[in-house]
């Protein structure tokens, strides 16, 4: 049946996220209004939009969590959809429910739809109908010590215990002999309790260092459901993704076909519809297993957007409005390479802390196969208040050695002033030989952090240089004025060799 195309759309977020949903409605001509707690007032998506309401307070309980203010913004404004971007209620089903009650389109799945892949436990159960692979372990919570003794023993060590309701590696324990398995029990337990007030752990076989690798999958509301290609997502911090890639490196095309079909029956089993993600663990073997599903348009979207040419905002509007999807599986064809940096307001050299501020100079990368979404400007001062997520920085190229080779290019041309930023680390990613041959697993970014990074090492070792030419270029004048010489018989051997020393180490020290 015919359905009419939005007018008005209320995006509930902020950031970059924000100002790429509302590019999106511009496109389309329909009008963005957004929201914006006390300390984004000058925020880019306020300044961008077509209406901006206050919401309240920093505090995202006050502001971007509180769904009876995001709800009241919606009825003034006359928006007839919310998009709510990632993060902050994208996957809260009450949200998605309340949306409905209010008579406007929530752009995402239904409530049902979240609540079926919110439990890990509860989506567990629904994949053992699906027939899809996940790890061996329990798929409800070990009701008591004995019972996970005699799993453990069952799947074999070593073992992970995870919580229910948890997430992104809050409450999981990693247990490596039966010894240890009590007290990590009481440690998942009890951190499940804190973090989400549900103590509910289940237990699997532990896959040692996998990849991360996760099927983007895209469902109208006619049944038609079909999967946009893979991103390797292993490369993370403190269970923070850090810089991801399309297609996966080690995904050919019949696993890609796998793990796509999987995907498409996951969502299916889920009655899902709109844009959502089914994460796996894939071991070194190759083979993949079900984590969990992310019913919310992904922070890492463009990678997929890139190598597939479709724009997942359009096709989620779209989708939300009633159309059918306007292709077919085999219409999907991926084409190129693509790597995402999340560049953030971190300090490399302060253990990442966050670093706000004001922004006092911004020189920004663009050229051939550069993609930036970006919140930030010259003169916004960031926040403390919310996650330090700036921009993101995605090099395009026809394969990975083109891709790497522009990203690398275009970090040399980023620099954002008055701030601390981690692009240095993704300097020192792209020229890390086991990631430029695609050698990725989930404990990657640990392992390369605790080396020194020679870079700075060799940095330092150009320092040295060019104060020791420098003391010796003093300590040469004034031996050369009293009379020493060098071992040819004249000072010039020394000034000559000084001053290439010298131009060498200053340019090393510059680099
Ligand atoms: C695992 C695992 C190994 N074996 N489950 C981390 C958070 C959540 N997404 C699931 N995670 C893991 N589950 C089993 N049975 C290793 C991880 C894991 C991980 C997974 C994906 C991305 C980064 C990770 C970092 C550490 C551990």
């Amino acid at each position: 049946m015919f359905k009419k195309m939005f007018k008005k759309i209320l995006i509930a977020n902020r950031g970059e996220i924000a100002v790429r949903v509302l590019r999106a409605c511009h496109e389309m001509g329909i009008a963005a209004v957004v929201v914006y707690s006390d300390v984004d007032r000058a925020a880019l998506h306020v300044r961008k939009a077509d209406e901006a309401y206050p919401i309240g307070a920093a505090a995202a309980s006050e502001s971007y969590l509180n769904i009876g203010k995001i709800l009241d913004v919606a009825k003034r404004s006359g928006a007839d959809a919310i998009h709510p971007g990632y993060g902050f209620l994208s996957e809260n089903a009450k949200f998605a429910q309340a949306c409905v009650d209010a008579g406007v389109k929530f752009i995402g799945p239904t409530a049902a739809a979240m609540d079926a892949m919110g439990s890990k436990t509860r989506a567990r159960q629904a994949m053992e109908r699906a027939g899809v692979p996940f790890v061996p372990g329990t798929s409800r919570g070990v009701e008591s010590f004995e019972q996970a003794e005699e799993v453990a023993a069952r799947i074999g060590y070593p073992v992970m215990l995870k919580a229910a309701a948890g997430g992104g590696g809050k409450g999981m324990r990693l247990v490596h002999a039966a010894d240890e398995l009590k007290s990590a029990l009481e440690g998942a337990r009890s951190e499940a309790e804190r973090s989400f007030g549900d103590r509910e752990v289940y237990i699997e076989k532990a896959i040692v260092n996998p990849r991360h690798i996760e099927m983007q999958v895209l469902a109208d509301e006619h049944g038609n459901t079909v999967y946009l290609g893979e991103r390797e997502c292993s490369l993370q911090r403190r269970h923070q993704k850090v810089l991801e890639e399309a297609p996966s490196p080690i995904v050919d095309a019949d696993m890609r076909r796998r793990m796509g079909e999987v995907a498409v029956r996951v969502a299916q089993a889920a009655r899902y519809t709109n844009a959502g993600t089914v994460e796996f663990l894939v071991d070194q073997q190759k083979n993949l297993y079900f984590l969990e599903m992310n019913t919310r348009l992904q922070v890492e979207h463009p990678v997929t957007e890139l190598i597939t040419g479709l724009d997942l905002v359009h096709l989620q509007i779209r989708i939300a409005a009633g159309e059918k999807l306007p292709f077919e599986q085999e219409d999907v064809y991926i084409r190129g390479h693509a790597i995402e940096c999340r560049i953030y307001a971190e300090d490399p050299d302060n253990n990442y802390f966050p670093s706000p501020g004001k922004i006092t100079l911004l020189l920004a990368p663009s050229g051939p196969g550069i993609r930036r979404d970006s919140g930030m400007y010259e003169g916004w001062s960031v926040p403390i208040d919310y996650d330090p997520l700036l921009a993101k920085l995605i090099g395009y190229g026809t394969d990975r050695e083109q891709a790497i080779s522009r990203l690398t290019r275009a970090l040399s041309e980023y620099f954002v002033g008055g701030i601390k930023t981690n692009i240095s680390l993704f300097r020192r990613i792209l020229r890390d030989a086991d990631f430029r041959a695609a050698k990725l697993d989930t404990g990657f970014l640990d392992r390369m952090l605790k080396e020194p990074d020679d870079r700075v090492v060799d940095a330092r070792a150009a320092e040295v240089a060019a104060i020791a030419a420098g003391m010796f270029a003093a300590l040469g004048s004034r031996g050369a004025a009293a009379g020493e010489r060098t071992a040819d018989g004249s000072s010039q051997a020394i000034d000559k060799a000084e001053s290439n020393w010298k131009s060498v180490s200053r340019r090393e020290a510059l680099r």
